[in-house]
Protein backbone atom coordinates (compact mmCIF):
# COMPACT_ATOMS: atom_id res chain seq x y z
CA UNK A 1 0.00 0.00 0.00
CA UNK A 2 2.02 2.78 -1.46
CA UNK A 3 -0.81 6.26 -2.03
CA UNK A 4 -4.06 6.21 0.35
CA UNK A 5 -6.65 8.57 0.42
CA UNK A 6 -7.90 9.89 3.91
CA UNK A 7 -10.92 11.77 3.94
CA UNK A 8 -11.79 14.19 6.79
CA UNK A 9 -8.48 14.14 7.36
CA UNK A 10 -8.05 17.88 8.26
CA UNK A 11 -10.37 17.02 11.24
CA UNK A 12 -9.84 16.09 14.76
CA UNK A 13 -9.16 11.93 14.45
CA UNK A 14 -8.65 12.31 10.91
CA UNK A 15 -5.61 14.32 11.05
CA UNK A 16 -4.29 12.30 14.06
CA UNK A 17 -4.42 9.39 11.54
CA UNK A 18 -2.50 11.21 9.20
CA UNK A 19 0.00 12.54 11.77
CA UNK A 20 0.24 8.29 12.71
CA UNK A 21 0.66 7.49 9.20
CA UNK A 22 3.57 9.62 8.40
CA UNK A 23 5.19 9.04 11.83
CA UNK A 24 5.58 5.45 11.53
CA UNK A 25 4.72 4.32 7.26
CA UNK A 26 7.86 6.44 5.22
CA UNK A 27 6.43 4.54 2.17
CA UNK A 28 3.14 5.62 2.16
CA UNK A 29 1.87 8.76 0.59
CA UNK A 30 -1.13 10.58 1.68
CA UNK A 31 -3.94 12.32 -0.31
CA UNK A 32 -6.24 14.25 2.07
CA UNK A 33 -9.76 14.85 0.57
CA UNK A 34 -11.46 17.16 2.95
CA UNK A 35 -14.28 20.34 2.49
CA UNK A 36 -13.11 22.28 5.06
CA UNK A 37 -16.38 22.78 6.93
CA UNK A 38 -16.60 24.42 10.62
CA UNK A 39 -14.88 21.17 11.81
CA UNK A 40 -11.61 21.41 9.25
CA UNK A 41 -8.62 22.75 9.87
CA UNK A 42 -5.87 23.56 7.66
CA UNK A 43 -3.52 23.93 10.55
CA UNK A 44 -4.21 20.33 11.82
CA UNK A 45 -1.91 19.24 8.66
CA UNK A 46 0.73 22.35 9.53
CA UNK A 47 4.60 20.29 9.54
CA UNK A 48 3.42 17.64 7.54
CA UNK A 49 6.14 17.03 4.85
CA UNK A 50 4.42 18.12 1.54
CA UNK A 51 6.12 15.21 -0.35
CA UNK A 52 4.36 13.07 1.62
CA UNK A 53 0.85 14.70 2.62
CA UNK A 54 -1.09 16.46 -0.22
CA UNK A 55 -4.66 18.26 0.86
CA UNK A 56 -7.67 18.37 -1.79
CA UNK A 57 -9.94 21.00 -0.43
CA UNK A 58 -13.33 19.31 -1.87
CA UNK A 59 -16.69 17.55 -1.00
CA UNK A 60 -16.62 13.47 -0.58
CA UNK A 61 -19.72 13.84 -2.59
CA UNK A 62 -18.65 15.22 -5.96
CA UNK A 63 -18.63 12.38 -7.59
CA UNK A 64 -16.22 13.15 -10.66
CA UNK A 65 -13.84 15.06 -8.04
CA UNK A 66 -13.84 11.56 -6.12
CA UNK A 67 -13.55 9.23 -9.37
CA UNK A 68 -10.25 10.84 -10.12
CA UNK A 69 -8.54 10.67 -6.87
CA UNK A 70 -9.84 7.36 -5.95
CA UNK A 71 -8.58 5.84 -9.39
CA UNK A 72 -5.12 6.93 -8.42
CA UNK A 73 -5.08 5.39 -4.96
CA UNK A 74 -4.09 1.79 -3.18
CA UNK A 75 -7.03 2.37 -0.54
CA UNK A 76 -9.54 4.73 1.06
CA UNK A 77 -9.96 5.27 5.18
CA UNK A 78 -13.20 7.24 5.01
CA UNK A 79 -13.22 9.44 8.37
CA UNK A 80 -15.12 12.38 6.52
CA UNK A 81 -18.41 13.07 8.29
CA UNK A 82 -21.21 15.70 10.35
CA UNK A 83 -19.99 13.96 13.25
CA UNK A 84 -22.10 16.41 16.17
CA UNK A 85 -24.72 14.62 18.01
CA UNK A 86 -26.39 18.38 18.95
CA UNK A 87 -25.93 19.69 15.63
CA UNK A 88 -27.55 16.69 14.25
CA UNK A 89 -30.47 17.44 16.90
CA UNK A 90 -31.20 21.38 15.19
CA UNK A 91 -30.54 20.12 11.15
CA UNK A 92 -30.34 16.54 10.33
CA UNK A 93 -29.93 17.52 6.46
CA UNK A 94 -26.21 17.79 6.66
CA UNK A 95 -25.84 14.77 8.11
CA UNK A 96 -27.76 12.76 5.67
CA UNK A 97 -25.90 14.25 2.34
CA UNK A 98 -22.35 13.82 4.35
CA UNK A 99 -22.68 10.75 5.91
CA UNK A 100 -25.04 8.54 3.61
CA UNK A 101 -24.74 10.13 0.00
CA UNK A 102 -20.73 11.05 0.85
CA UNK A 103 -20.31 7.41 1.77
CA UNK A 104 -22.03 5.93 -1.38
CA UNK A 105 -20.22 8.57 -3.45
CA UNK A 106 -16.93 6.95 -1.86
CA UNK A 107 -17.87 3.39 -2.29
CA UNK A 108 -19.47 3.28 -5.78
CA UNK A 109 -15.96 5.02 -6.89
CA UNK A 110 -13.95 2.34 -5.00
CA UNK A 111 -16.04 -0.46 -6.49
CA UNK A 112 -15.50 0.63 -9.70
CA UNK A 113 -11.94 0.84 -9.45
CA UNK A 114 -11.68 -1.99 -6.94
CA UNK A 115 -10.31 0.08 -4.73
CA UNK A 116 -9.69 -0.99 -1.02
CA UNK A 117 -12.03 0.54 1.72
CA UNK A 118 -12.15 1.38 5.49
CA UNK A 119 -15.19 2.79 6.97
CA UNK A 120 -14.28 4.40 10.51
CA UNK A 121 -17.47 4.49 11.88
CA UNK A 122 -19.02 4.89 15.88
CA UNK A 123 -20.20 2.75 18.71
CA UNK A 124 -23.26 4.98 19.08
CA UNK A 125 -24.45 2.93 15.96
CA UNK A 126 -25.34 -0.19 17.99
CA UNK A 127 -28.06 2.69 20.82
CA UNK A 128 -27.03 2.29 24.03
CA UNK A 129 -26.96 0.11 27.00
CA UNK A 130 -28.31 0.48 30.92
CA UNK A 131 -25.61 1.57 33.52
CA UNK A 132 -23.64 -1.49 35.10
CA UNK A 133 -25.21 -1.10 37.99
CA UNK A 134 -28.89 -2.07 36.60
CA UNK A 135 -27.24 -5.86 34.73
CA UNK A 136 -26.91 -8.46 36.30
CA UNK A 137 -23.37 -9.43 35.35
CA UNK A 138 -22.38 -5.35 36.04
CA UNK A 139 -21.51 -4.73 32.54
CA UNK A 140 -19.29 -7.29 32.53
CA UNK A 141 -21.37 -10.67 30.97
CA UNK A 142 -22.70 -11.38 28.03
CA UNK A 143 -24.11 -9.11 25.90
CA UNK A 144 -23.92 -6.27 28.40
CA UNK A 145 -21.16 -4.37 26.02
CA UNK A 146 -21.50 -4.19 22.28
CA UNK A 147 -20.07 -6.06 20.07
CA UNK A 148 -19.99 -7.04 16.09
CA UNK A 149 -23.22 -8.97 16.64
CA UNK A 150 -24.85 -6.08 18.80
CA UNK A 151 -28.03 -4.95 16.50
CA UNK A 152 -27.97 -1.52 15.20
CA UNK A 153 -30.35 0.38 17.01
CA UNK A 154 -29.18 4.48 16.78
CA UNK A 155 -30.44 7.41 18.33
CA UNK A 156 -29.82 10.57 16.95
CA UNK A 157 -29.95 11.73 13.66
CA UNK A 158 -26.04 11.32 13.74
CA UNK A 159 -26.06 8.34 14.97
CA UNK A 160 -28.81 6.88 12.47
CA UNK A 161 -26.93 8.48 9.26
CA UNK A 162 -23.30 6.57 10.62
CA UNK A 163 -26.08 3.18 11.23
CA UNK A 164 -26.93 3.84 7.02
CA UNK A 165 -23.73 4.25 5.90
CA UNK A 166 -22.22 1.15 7.80
CA UNK A 167 -25.24 -0.45 6.08
CA UNK A 168 -24.63 0.70 2.67
CA UNK A 169 -20.47 -0.89 3.42
CA UNK A 170 -21.79 -4.15 4.13
CA UNK A 171 -24.24 -3.97 1.18
CA UNK A 172 -21.63 -3.31 -1.02
CA UNK A 173 -19.25 -5.83 0.33
CA UNK A 174 -21.96 -8.72 -0.21
CA UNK A 175 -23.50 -7.65 -3.61
CA UNK A 176 -20.68 -6.21 -5.09
CA UNK A 177 -17.62 -7.66 -3.76
CA UNK A 178 -16.21 -4.66 -2.26
CA UNK A 179 -13.01 -4.72 -0.44
CA UNK A 180 -14.42 -3.09 2.54
CA UNK A 181 -13.67 -3.42 6.03
CA UNK A 182 -15.75 -1.55 8.93
CA UNK A 183 -14.64 -0.07 12.50
CA UNK A 184 -16.73 0.82 15.46
CA UNK A 185 -14.94 2.89 17.68
CA UNK A 186 -15.91 4.57 20.87
CA UNK A 187 -15.44 8.06 22.16
CA UNK A 188 -12.27 9.69 21.55
CA UNK A 189 -10.02 12.33 23.30
CA UNK A 190 -7.25 14.60 22.24
CA UNK A 191 -5.84 17.80 21.23
CA UNK A 192 -7.22 18.97 18.11
CA UNK A 193 -11.08 18.08 18.70
CA UNK A 194 -13.52 20.73 18.24
CA UNK A 195 -14.54 22.67 20.88
CA UNK A 196 -18.13 21.63 20.60
CA UNK A 197 -17.53 18.51 22.01
CA UNK A 198 -17.73 17.56 25.80
CA UNK A 199 -14.24 17.58 27.16
CA UNK A 200 -12.91 20.50 25.30
CA UNK A 201 -15.91 22.23 25.48
CA UNK A 202 -15.19 22.11 29.44
CA UNK A 203 -11.50 22.77 29.43
CA UNK A 204 -11.77 25.77 27.12
CA UNK A 205 -14.78 27.08 29.26
CA UNK A 206 -12.89 27.08 32.34
CA UNK A 207 -9.45 28.52 30.49
CA UNK A 208 -12.67 31.65 29.67
CA UNK A 209 -14.21 31.66 32.56
CA UNK A 210 -16.87 29.75 32.21
CA UNK A 211 -18.90 27.25 33.90
CA UNK A 212 -18.72 24.18 32.64
CA UNK A 213 -22.38 22.30 31.31
CA UNK A 214 -23.12 18.71 32.60
CA UNK A 215 -26.01 18.05 30.53
CA UNK A 216 -29.07 16.50 33.27
CA UNK A 217 -27.49 15.12 36.31
CA UNK A 218 -24.69 13.68 34.34
CA UNK A 219 -24.95 9.85 34.83
CA UNK A 220 -24.52 9.35 31.11
CA UNK A 221 -21.24 6.61 30.48
CA UNK A 222 -19.21 7.13 27.62
CA UNK A 223 -16.03 4.66 27.13
CA UNK A 224 -13.28 7.06 25.90
CA UNK A 225 -10.55 6.15 24.10
CA UNK A 226 -6.93 8.21 23.37
CA UNK A 227 -7.57 9.06 19.79
CA UNK A 228 -3.51 7.79 19.35
CA UNK A 229 -5.14 4.71 20.04
CA UNK A 230 -7.93 4.71 17.81
CA UNK A 231 -5.37 5.70 14.78
CA UNK A 232 -3.10 2.57 15.61
CA UNK A 233 -5.96 0.66 15.21
CA UNK A 234 -7.41 1.53 12.42
CA UNK A 235 -4.07 1.29 10.48
CA UNK A 236 -4.46 -2.53 12.00
CA UNK A 237 -7.40 -2.79 10.64
CA UNK A 238 -6.81 -1.66 7.16
CA UNK A 239 -3.36 -3.96 6.70
CA UNK A 240 -4.09 -7.02 8.96
CA UNK A 241 -7.83 -6.97 8.77
CA UNK A 242 -10.19 -9.68 7.04
CA UNK A 243 -12.27 -8.20 4.37
CA UNK A 244 -16.22 -7.92 4.92
CA UNK A 245 -15.54 -7.82 8.69
CA UNK A 246 -16.52 -5.45 11.76
CA UNK A 247 -14.06 -4.51 14.43
CA UNK A 248 -14.99 -2.32 17.67
CA UNK A 249 -12.48 -0.37 18.86
CA UNK A 250 -12.39 0.66 22.16
CA UNK A 251 -10.14 0.40 25.36
CA UNK A 252 -12.05 -0.34 28.71
CA UNK A 253 -12.34 3.09 29.29
CA UNK A 254 -15.89 3.99 30.88
CA UNK A 255 -16.36 6.97 32.86
CA UNK A 256 -19.59 8.76 33.75
CA UNK A 257 -19.94 13.02 32.78
CA UNK A 258 -20.16 13.62 36.29
CA UNK A 259 -16.68 11.96 37.17
CA UNK A 260 -15.20 13.18 33.89
CA UNK A 261 -16.04 16.71 34.70
CA UNK A 262 -14.66 16.60 38.15
CA UNK A 263 -11.47 15.05 37.17
CA UNK A 264 -11.10 17.87 34.67
CA UNK A 265 -12.03 20.55 37.05
CA UNK A 266 -9.44 18.70 39.90
CA UNK A 267 -6.48 18.83 36.94
CA UNK A 268 -7.56 23.00 36.65
CA UNK A 269 -7.29 23.54 40.27
CA UNK A 270 -11.08 24.54 40.32
CA UNK A 271 -13.99 23.61 43.57
CA UNK A 272 -15.13 20.29 42.24
CA UNK A 273 -18.76 21.78 42.29
CA UNK A 274 -17.61 25.11 39.69
CA UNK A 275 -20.13 23.80 36.92
CA UNK A 276 -23.71 24.13 36.03
CA UNK A 277 -26.56 21.62 35.09
CA UNK A 278 -27.69 22.10 32.25
CA UNK A 279 -30.52 21.23 29.97
CA UNK A 280 -30.21 17.90 28.75
CA UNK A 281 -29.70 16.34 25.38
CA UNK A 282 -32.74 14.81 23.16
CA UNK A 283 -33.26 11.36 22.80
CA UNK A 284 -29.28 11.19 25.34
CA UNK A 285 -27.76 8.11 25.43
CA UNK A 286 -27.39 6.48 28.93
CA UNK A 287 -24.12 3.92 28.23
CA UNK A 288 -21.94 3.11 25.70
CA UNK A 289 -19.15 0.06 25.94
CA UNK A 290 -17.02 -1.46 23.62
CA UNK A 291 -15.77 -5.15 23.72
CA UNK A 292 -13.11 -5.06 21.65
CA UNK A 293 -11.94 -8.56 21.87
CA UNK A 294 -12.14 -9.80 18.37
CA UNK A 295 -9.98 -6.46 17.50
CA UNK A 296 -7.41 -7.59 20.26
CA UNK A 297 -7.23 -11.20 19.52
CA UNK A 298 -7.61 -11.60 16.26
CA UNK A 299 -5.62 -8.97 15.06
CA UNK A 300 -3.23 -8.73 17.73
CA UNK A 301 -3.71 -4.49 18.66
CA UNK A 302 -3.62 -3.71 22.01
CA UNK A 303 -4.02 0.19 23.08
CA UNK A 304 -1.46 2.07 24.50
CA UNK A 305 -2.45 5.37 26.18
CA UNK A 306 -5.07 4.07 28.94
CA UNK A 307 -3.76 6.22 31.49
CA UNK A 308 -7.10 8.94 31.65
CA UNK A 309 -5.75 10.66 34.06
CA UNK A 310 -2.60 11.49 32.43
CA UNK A 311 -4.25 11.83 28.90
CA UNK A 312 -6.67 14.34 30.43
CA UNK A 313 -3.53 15.95 31.64
CA UNK A 314 -1.75 16.66 28.27
CA UNK A 315 -4.82 17.23 26.64
CA UNK A 316 -5.75 20.81 29.32
CA UNK A 317 -1.77 21.32 28.62
CA UNK A 318 -2.45 21.10 24.61
CA UNK A 319 -5.80 23.52 25.19
CA UNK A 320 -3.82 26.29 27.68
CA UNK A 321 -0.81 26.20 25.35
CA UNK A 322 -3.11 26.63 21.76
CA UNK A 323 -5.17 29.08 22.47
CA UNK A 324 -5.14 30.44 19.08
CA UNK A 325 -6.64 27.31 17.58
CA UNK A 326 -9.62 27.74 19.59
CA UNK A 327 -10.20 31.17 20.86
CA UNK A 328 -11.75 33.16 17.63
CA UNK A 329 -14.42 30.19 17.53
CA UNK A 330 -15.47 30.46 21.45
CA UNK A 331 -18.24 32.97 21.66
CA UNK A 332 -20.18 31.65 18.27
CA UNK A 333 -19.37 27.75 19.58
CA UNK A 334 -21.45 28.99 23.37
CA UNK A 335 -24.20 31.39 21.83
CA UNK A 336 -25.27 28.27 19.87
CA UNK A 337 -25.46 26.05 22.77
CA UNK A 338 -27.28 28.87 24.80
CA UNK A 339 -30.03 29.00 22.30
CA UNK A 340 -31.27 25.90 23.84
CA UNK A 341 -30.03 26.29 27.37
CA UNK A 342 -27.02 24.29 27.08
P1 LIG B 1 -14.68 16.11 12.98
O1 LIG B 1 -16.03 16.74 12.92
O2 LIG B 1 -13.65 16.66 13.89
O3 LIG B 1 -14.03 16.10 11.50
C1 LIG B 1 -14.78 15.81 10.36
C2 LIG B 1 -13.94 16.22 9.13
O4 LIG B 1 -14.70 15.85 7.95
C3 LIG B 1 -13.68 17.71 9.05
O5 LIG B 1 -12.35 17.96 8.68
C4 LIG B 1 -14.62 18.18 7.95
O6 LIG B 1 -14.17 19.33 7.24
C5 LIG B 1 -14.69 16.95 7.06
N1 LIG B 1 -15.92 16.89 6.26
C6 LIG B 1 -17.20 17.04 6.69
N2 LIG B 1 -18.05 16.94 5.66
C7 LIG B 1 -17.31 16.70 4.55
C8 LIG B 1 -17.62 16.47 3.19
N3 LIG B 1 -18.90 16.48 2.75
N4 LIG B 1 -16.61 16.24 2.32
C9 LIG B 1 -15.31 16.23 2.74
N5 LIG B 1 -14.96 16.46 4.03
C10 LIG B 1 -15.96 16.67 4.93
O7 LIG B 1 -14.97 14.57 13.25
P2 LIG B 1 -14.13 13.52 14.12
O8 LIG B 1 -14.56 13.59 15.52
O9 LIG B 1 -12.72 13.64 13.77
O10 LIG B 1 -14.72 12.14 13.52
C11 LIG B 1 -14.12 11.54 12.38
C12 LIG B 1 -14.84 10.25 12.06
O11 LIG B 1 -14.73 9.36 13.16
C13 LIG B 1 -16.33 10.39 11.79
O12 LIG B 1 -16.69 9.52 10.75
C14 LIG B 1 -16.99 9.98 13.09
O13 LIG B 1 -18.29 9.46 12.87
C15 LIG B 1 -16.02 8.92 13.55
N6 LIG B 1 -15.98 8.68 15.01
C16 LIG B 1 -15.79 9.73 15.86
C17 LIG B 1 -15.70 9.50 17.22
C18 LIG B 1 -15.46 10.62 18.20
O14 LIG B 1 -15.40 10.38 19.38
N7 LIG B 1 -15.27 11.85 17.77
C19 LIG B 1 -15.82 8.19 17.70
C20 LIG B 1 -16.03 7.14 16.80
C21 LIG B 1 -16.09 7.40 15.45
O1 LIG C 1 -21.50 20.47 27.07
C1 LIG C 1 -21.73 19.25 27.09
N1 LIG C 1 -22.12 18.67 28.27
C2 LIG C 1 -22.38 17.34 28.38
O2 LIG C 1 -22.75 16.88 29.47
C3 LIG C 1 -21.56 18.41 25.93
C4 LIG C 1 -21.12 19.00 24.62
C5 LIG C 1 -21.80 17.05 26.07
N2 LIG C 1 -22.21 16.54 27.25
C6 LIG C 1 -22.39 15.07 27.37
C7 LIG C 1 -23.18 14.41 26.26
C8 LIG C 1 -22.55 13.03 26.19
O3 LIG C 1 -23.12 12.17 27.16
O4 LIG C 1 -21.07 14.51 27.27
C9 LIG C 1 -21.09 13.26 26.56
C10 LIG C 1 -20.16 13.36 25.37
O5 LIG C 1 -20.75 14.27 24.44
P1 LIG C 1 -20.11 14.58 23.01
O6 LIG C 1 -18.71 15.06 23.19
O7 LIG C 1 -21.07 15.44 22.27
O8 LIG C 1 -19.98 13.12 22.39
P2 LIG C 1 -21.08 11.97 22.04
O9 LIG C 1 -22.41 12.54 21.81
O10 LIG C 1 -20.92 10.89 23.05
O11 LIG C 1 -20.50 11.50 20.59
C11 LIG C 1 -19.08 11.37 20.38
O12 LIG C 1 -18.67 10.03 20.44
C12 LIG C 1 -19.09 9.18 19.41
C13 LIG C 1 -18.68 11.98 19.04
O13 LIG C 1 -19.11 13.34 18.99
C14 LIG C 1 -19.25 11.20 17.91
O14 LIG C 1 -18.78 11.72 16.67
C15 LIG C 1 -18.81 9.76 18.05
O15 LIG C 1 -19.43 8.99 17.07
Amino acid sequence: MKKIMVTGGAGFIGSNFVHYVVKYHPEVHVTVLDKLTYAGNKGNLAGLPEDRVQLVVGDIADAELVERLVKDTDAVVHYAAESHNDNSLKDPFPFVQTNIIGTYTLIEACRKHDVRYHHVSTDEVYGDLPLREDLPGHGEGPGEKFTAETPYNPSSPYSATKAGSDLLVRAWVRSFGLKATISNCSNNYGSYQHIEKFIPRQITNILSNIRPKLYGEGKNVRDWIHTNDHSSAVWTILTKGRIGETYLIGADGEENNKEVLELILELMGQPKEAYDHVADRAGHDLRYAIDSTKLREELGWTPEFTNFKAGLADTIQWYTENKAWWLAEKEAVEANYAKNNQ
